[in-house]
């Protein structure tokens, strides 16, 4: 390579080198919720459910909900098999622009494990982890009320 070739090589190396993380971290990936609300433990309860509407910008999957206060959070779907009701955990899949609902007597969130410090009318963050459709991981913090 001549000292031009070389200079431009460089330039190149050091264009996709830095800006290869912003072109991963730019991917558009937005979220909306409405409705997000956790149910008031009851007396001597450590579990309860949860429910949200949320609109994601791509198509992914929810792999894992947490939170300082809570142990344990699932996603769960929710079947009538005559009269016994059935729970699945599940990896629930967000269609992009397509509102999602966790509600009840459908698919869910559960909290196991709950805080007792957690309490009506208190506001919580937990934090979602999505999966993209070509693997990669975001994560992004919600606020729910509890209720
Ligand atoms: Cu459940």
């Amino acid at each position: 390579m001549n000292p031009t070739m070389m200079k431009t090589f460089n330039s190149l190396v050091f264009l996709i080198i830095f800006l290869f993380p912003f072109f991963v971290y730019g991917e558009e990936f937005s979220i909306s919720t409405k409705n997000n609300l956790i149910l008031e433990l009851r007396p001597g309860q450590k579990v309860t459910a949860g429910f949200m509407d949320i609109t994601v910008s791509e198509n992914v999957n929810i792999i894992k909900i947490e939170s300082k206060l809570i142990g344990n959070i699932e996603a769960h779907s929710m079947i009538m098999d005559g009269e016994i009701m059935k729970m699945r955990k599940i990896k629930p899949e967000l269609k992009k622009n397509i509102e999602y609902k966790f509600q009840p007597g459908g698919d869910h969130l559960m909290f196991y494990n709950v805080s007792e410090k957690l309490k009506k009318g208190d506001n919580i963050n937990l934090l979602f982890t999505f999966e993209l459709k070509n693997q990669k991981r975001l994560s992004k913090s919600i606020q729910f009320k509890v209720k």
